[in-house]
């Protein structure tokens, strides 16, 4: 990375953005990449640039469904892989799941690209190149994935997915675990589990509540993934970035 003082009010900001570029430059995130960050950013400084409760909630309840699972499936696009490569393989072990790239702008270059920045952060298995799976109801290129992937998940994190997809992946009656920082986005409105926060603060965040509930039985993780409100959470997201407070 490069030499930013972590006293610098502004640190975390700037090294997000220096990642996204690196991830342009070494191509690995597509130009639009660039703009959503933007988008996402605009969010986080509403939201105080922190983790709100009720978004720390969520990604204890997103914990709680991935330690259920029967097959989870971390998606990966472009600005995943730039942003926290590191951080989604240590939450893929934590809660034994898949990786697979999936790429709004699909090309198989930057497929290939991603699967070796993540086994260059130390992935074993990447999935996405097989793409003998399909999205029923969305254009061909977006609905490719994996069939031993994203296909027969039951379990989904799609960090920063478009609404599109996301509503089609809900529609497959998969548990949708979306990262997105506007709580106003269709895929976070259609998501089973939203949690409005900043991936670079939310991946490490599931990682550390499934490392916290690893004993826990099946009723008690039953039990906090049923007393979830996916409503309440884009409401009290709201609240926090039109008030400022939590
Ligand atoms: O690599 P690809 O081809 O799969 O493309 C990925 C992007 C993200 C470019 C593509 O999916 C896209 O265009 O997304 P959108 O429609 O711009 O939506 C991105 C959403 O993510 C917006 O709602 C942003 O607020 C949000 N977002 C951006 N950066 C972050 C974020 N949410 C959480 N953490 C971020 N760092």
């Amino acid at each position: 990375d490069i030499e930013i003082p972590e006293s610098h009010p502004r640190y975390q900001s700037l090294l997000t953005r220096h990642r996204i570029e690196a991830g342009v430059e070494k191509g690995i995130t597509s130009k639009q990449g660039l703009i959503a960050q933007g988008r996402g950013e605009a969010f986080d400084y509403l939201l105080g640039e922190q983790t709100i409760p009720s978004a720390d909630e969520a990604a204890r309840v997103a914990a709680a469904s991935l330690l259920l699972a029967d097959h989870p499936v971390i998606s990966v696009n472009g600005n995943v892989a730039a942003l926290c490569p590191k951080e989604i393989i240590e939450l893929a072990d934590a809660v034994d799941a898949d990786i697979e790239v999936n790429l709004f702008n699909r090309t198989e270059e930057r497929i290939q690209a991603i699967v070796e920045h993540l086994r260059e952060h130390g992935a074993d298995e990447v999935k996405g190149l097989t793409a003998d799976g399909r999205i029923p109801g969305i254009d061909h290129e977006r609905a490719k994935v994996d069939a031993d992937g994203i296909e027969s998940a039951d379990v989904v994190v799609v960090p920063l997915e478009d609404g599109d997809r996301a509503e089609a992946l809900g529609a497959m009656g998969k548990t949708e675990i979306v990262v997105d920082l506007n709580p106003m986005s269709r895929s976070a409105q259609v998501a089973t589990i939203p949690i409005v926060d900043n991936i670079m603060r939310a991946v490490p965040n599931i990682t550390a509540h499934a490392r916290d509930l690893k004993d826990a039985s099946r009723d008690e993780l039953e039990a906090i993934v049923d007393a979830f409100d996916a409503d309440e959470a884009l409401a009290a997201a709201e609240r926090a970035i039109r008030s400022g407070d939590e």
